[in-house]
């Protein structure tokens, strides 16, 4: 296991200039997390209620969509693109959406200057997130942040065309980003029963995304007894290229007395994934528990992660105790490298069938047979489409359309010419 050095290690960028000290004498990380589009801005509502140090935006072209994300005062509203869209959204247009981000540079770079690390959220398929993410990107790697975006890929139910342009917003995206979460909406039918609204599985699909990404705010901010901090975060996000951008963030709760090895395998498992850490070059995680958790806990469980991750790659741990963690212990994951073949496969030419992925590492793990087995039955899943899903979803999508309509029909389901 890589132990972290911490000796002679300098407060995060302590030597920029120009920046207010809100938190004390040493200056903090600056974070800002964006959420762009109609979706972009539901996971930001999300998680901005429970992360106080962090900056949040929502940019979008449509005007009502943004009034009703940015009614929580902490989230900067950012409108864009009012001229060509009249404030109505694209219609699932990109190329529009993309039109009125460049037209808005400026701006952009101002809303997002000044940062660390810039977070972009977009629910990718639409036109305004797909078609603006790449600006929004670019905008603040000019700025000097680094760039991390979390993206969600349509249902399957919503079409191929969809999909295109989802994929095509990530490859566009891609040469600013530092790292990528990519979950597909479909996931999360690994984890509410198929009979659950649509709405109400958007809602916990935003909130499982919003908990993954407080667990690494939360990692840099607070103080652990080893400490992980900003430039630890640079070390696992940083120096990426090409197809070894994506990333794997997770963040569980668990009891004590579900042992190590379970508590690992929760992490490692997080049901919204379609890719695993197997590969993963960098991983960083900090564990939170109590006063009553032991060293044997922090060794056992540091020791499990490893055990399911490359050989080859760079651990950073960390170790937080908090008092009001009792019997409970926290893991908050970020494991970056991951997916080795995802951009160029699963966002290659659509029309070429994915090829196969092999296993990168050597030798795994008896244990970790049962983890394999199931993340094979949620790919023969997630191929098959959910037929039966689809049908209901596709029903519920008619209901809430005819419920919504009577005051406003959501925007990721509006029609081009609607
Ligand atoms: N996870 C998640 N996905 C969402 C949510 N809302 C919409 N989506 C997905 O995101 C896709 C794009 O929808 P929007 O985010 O509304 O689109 P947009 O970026 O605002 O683009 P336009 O409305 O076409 O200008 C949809 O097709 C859905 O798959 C949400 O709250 N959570
Ligand atoms: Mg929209």
């Amino acid at each position: 296991m890589t132990k972290k050095k911490t000796a002679g290690k300098k407060p995060a960028l302590e030597k920029k200039k120009n920046n207010s000290f809100d938190e004390g004498p040493l200056r903090e990380v600056k974070i800002r997390v964006v959420g762009i589009g109609g979706g972009g801005g539901s996971i930001i509502s999300g998680v901005s209620s429970s992360l106080k140090k962090v900056l949040f935006a929502t940019a979008n072209t449509d005007s009502r969509a943004l009034y009703d994300a940015t009614k929580n005062k902490k989230i900067k509203s950012f409108h864009f693109g009012e001229e060509i869209t009249g404030g109505l959204g694209t219609g699932m247009d990109p190329q529009l959406g993309k039109q009125a981000a460049s037209e808005s540079m400026e701006g952009i770079k101002e809303l997002l200057g000044g940062q660390d690390i810039t977070v972009i959220v977009s629910s990718l398929g639409g036109g305004t997130g797909s078609g603006a993410v790449s600006t929004f990107a670019s905008a603040a790697r000019q700025t000097g942040s680094m760039v991390y975006g979390i993206f969600t890929l349509p249902f399957s139910f919503e079409g191929e065309k969809k999909m295109s342009i989802a994929k095509e917003a990530i490859r566009e995206c891609a040469p600013y980003l530092s790292a990528a979460t990519i979950l597909p909406n479909d996931r999360i039918f690994n984890v509410v029963n198929k009979n659950t609204p649509l709405k109400e599985a958007l809602s916990k699909m935003n909130e499982m995304l919003a908990f993954n990404l407080e667990g690494l705010v939360e990692t840099i901010y607070e103080t652990g007894l080893i400490n992980i901090d900003f430039a630890d975060v640079r070390t696992v996000l940083s120096g990426k290229q090409g197809s070894r951008k994506l990333a794997y963030l997770s963040t569980v709760e668990a009891s004590l007395q579900d042992g190590a090895e379970e508590i690992v395998k929760k992490a490692l498992s997080n049901p919204l994934y379609p890719y695993t850490v197997d590969d993963a070059s960098g991983v960083l995680f900090n564990i939170t528990g109590g006063n009553d958790i032991g060293l044997a806990d922090f060794s056992s469980i540091s020791e499990n992660i490893s055990k399911y991750t490359s050989s080859k790659a760079k651990i950073i741990v960390g170790i937080t105790q908090k008092k009001n963690y009792k019997e409970k212990v926290r893991i908050a994951l970020l494991a970056t490298g991951c997916g080795a073949d995802f951009f160029s496969e699963e966002l290659g030419d659509s029309k070429k069938p994915a090829k196969k992925k092999k296993p990168s590492r050597k030798k795994k793990p008896k244990e970790d047979k049962e983890l394999v087995k199931e993340n094979k039955k949620e790919e023969v899943q997630e191929k098959s489409g959910f037929p039966e899903v689809k049908s209901r979803l596709e029903m519920e999508e008619k209901d809430i359309l005819e419920e919504e309509s009577k005051w406003e029909k959501p925007s990721f389901l509006r029609g081009k010419d609607e």
